[in-house]
C-alpha cells in the first residue's frame, strides 16, 4: 500500500525514523508536491528575483597574503567581514583534487540505502561523534527544511579514525587538517587588524571544536515554498564552507532599516576552486561588532540536487568569549559582555533555528 505522506506520522516515520531523508521522500514513487510539513510560512520564503549580485568582488587570492601585497589582502579580508560577513577564497592551501574527493564522498554518503544511514541517526547509533538527520531538530520544528545532512563532529584524529565512517574519515580528516592553517591566517590577518596580537596558540581556544556537515539539498517540486536552511547566522567563530556548482546560498546585506520583507539578498555565486567563509557570531563579539555575522539562507530548486560542505571553527565550550580589551579601549565602549561558549550554545539551544536573536543574549 503506498504511503501517504499528509499524515504527520507515517511522514515522520518515513523521512526521520526510517532514515530515508527528504531525498528518500523524493525517490519515493516520483513526488510531485511537496507534504504540508514542508510549506513554508510567507516570511521565511525566498524568491530568487529579490536577489541581486553582489556588487563588490567577494574573492580574495590568499596567495598573496605572505608576500609583498599583505597589507592589501588584509584590508580586503577585514573590509569583507565589515561589510557583507561573507567572502570567497582562492590559493586557499586545500587541494583542489581534495575538494572534488569531498563532494563525492558527499554524494556516496547519501547514495546509501536508508538502513544504512539509519545507523547514524542520534537514537541509533549512541555515538556522539556522528549524526545522521534532516531539516535541524525535525522533533521540535513545526516545519522542516528541506535537506539531510551528517554531521562529524572533530575531537582529534584517533577519535575521528575510530568513529567516522570509513568511507569519508580520510577525506574529511585531510579537508580538517589542510584548512585549519587557512583558517588560522585568516583569524590572525582579522584580529590583527584592529590591532589584536595573539599567538597561534592564543587562537586555539577560538577554533578548538570543529564539526564538519555533509549536507544534501534534493531537488524540490515546490522552490517557491520550501527552504533548504532558514534564515540564520552561525554562532561560532569563522565557517569554511565547499559547494558545488548548483548555487542557491544568500546572504543578507548589512543595513538597520532594512526590516523582514525588506531585506537585500546577494547570491555567494559557485567558483570553480574557491572556499566560501563567514563571519560567526563568536567573531563579531570578539571584534566588538567590527565584524558582522551575517545571516544567510539556502533556496531549494527543482532542476539539480546540492551538496556543500561546511566546517565551523567554534570556541571550546570553555572560552570566554567577550570583546579584545584593546578594542573595548579604542572604541570607548564594549558593545558585548563576557560569556562562556557554552552559555552562549545552550541559550541558542533553547530557541529555534533562525535569525540573529541569538547576539542579543551576548549583548550589553
Ligand atoms: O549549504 C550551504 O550553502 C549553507 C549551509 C548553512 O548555512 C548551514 O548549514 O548552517
Amino acid at each position: 500500500m503506498a504511503l501517504s505522506f499528509d499524515d504527520d506520522n507515517s511522514l515522520f516515520n518515513f523521512v526521520v525514523k526510517e532514515g530515508n531523508g527528504v531525498k528518500g521522500l523524493v525517490e519515493y514513487s516520483g513526488l510531485t508536491e511537496v507534504p504540508p510539513r514542508f510549506i513554508q510560512p510567507p516570511y521565511e520564503r525566498f524568491d530568487k528575483q529579490q536577489a541581486t549580485q553582489s556588487s563588490e568582488n567577494m574573492i580574495i587570492d590568499l596567495s598573496e597574503l605572505d608576500g609583498p601585497n599583505h597589507d592589501q589582502v588584509v584590508k580586503a579580508l577585514a573590509h569583507a567581514a565589515e561589510t557583507l560577513g561573507f567572502f570567497q577564497v582562492v590559493n586557499h592551501g586545500v587541494p583542489l583534487e581534495l575538494l572534488d574527493s569531498l563532494k563525492t564522498a558527499t554524494h556516496q554518503f547519501f547514495d546509501q540505502p536508508a538502513e544504512k544511514k539509519a545507523t547514524y541517526l542520534k537514537e541509533v547509533s549512541n555515538n556522539p561523534m556522528v549524526m545522521y538527520a534532516t531539516s535541524f531538530v525535525p522533533e521540535k520544528e513545526k516545519v522542516w527544511m528541506w535537506r539531510d545532512f551528517f554531521k562529524m563532529t572533530y575531537t582529534n584524529d584517533a577519535d575521528a579514525f575510530e568513529f567516522w565512517p570509513n568511507e569519508c574519515k580520510e577525506v574529511v580528516l585531510e579537508y580538517i587538517k589542510t584548512s585549519t592553517e587557512m583558517v588560522k591566517k585568516l583569524l590572525q590577518a582579522l584580529i590583527g587588524n584592529p590591532g589584536v596580537k595573539l599567538n597561534d596558540s592564543g587562537l586555539d581556544p577560538f577554533i578548538g571544536s570543529k564539526s564538519v556537515h555533509m549536507i544534501f539539498y534534493p531537488t524540490c517540486p515546490n522552490p517557491e515554498l520550501t527552504i533548504g536552511v532558514k534564515k540564520h547566522s552561525d554562532m561560532g567563530t569563522l565557517t569554511m564552507l565547499l559547494q558545488d556548482d548548483v548555487g542557491g546560498l544568500y546572504v543578507k546585506k548589512a543595513g538597520e532599516n532594512l526590516s523582514s520583507g525588506n531585506e537585500e539578498w546577494v547570491e555567494v555565486p559557485p567558483t570553480s576552486g574557491a572556499l566560501v567563509i563567514n563571519v560567526g557570531d563568536v567573531l563579531q563579539i570578539l571584534s566588538n561588532g567590527k565584524y558582522k555575522s551575517a545571516e544567510h539562507i539556502v533556496r531549494t530548486t527543482s532542476t539539480a540536487s546540492r551538496v556543500s560542505i561546511p566546517i565551523f571553527n567554534a570556541p571550546v565550550p570553555v572560552a570566554k568569549i567577550g570583546p579584545f580589551p584593546e578594542l573595548v579601549a579604542r572604541d570607548g565602549v564594549a558593545r558585548y559582555k563576557e560569556v562562556t561558549y557554552k552559555e552562549y550554545t545552550n541559550n541558542i539551544m533553547q530557541k529555534p533555528h533562525g535569525g540573529k536573536m541569538a547576539l542579543q543574549f551576548a549583548s550589553v
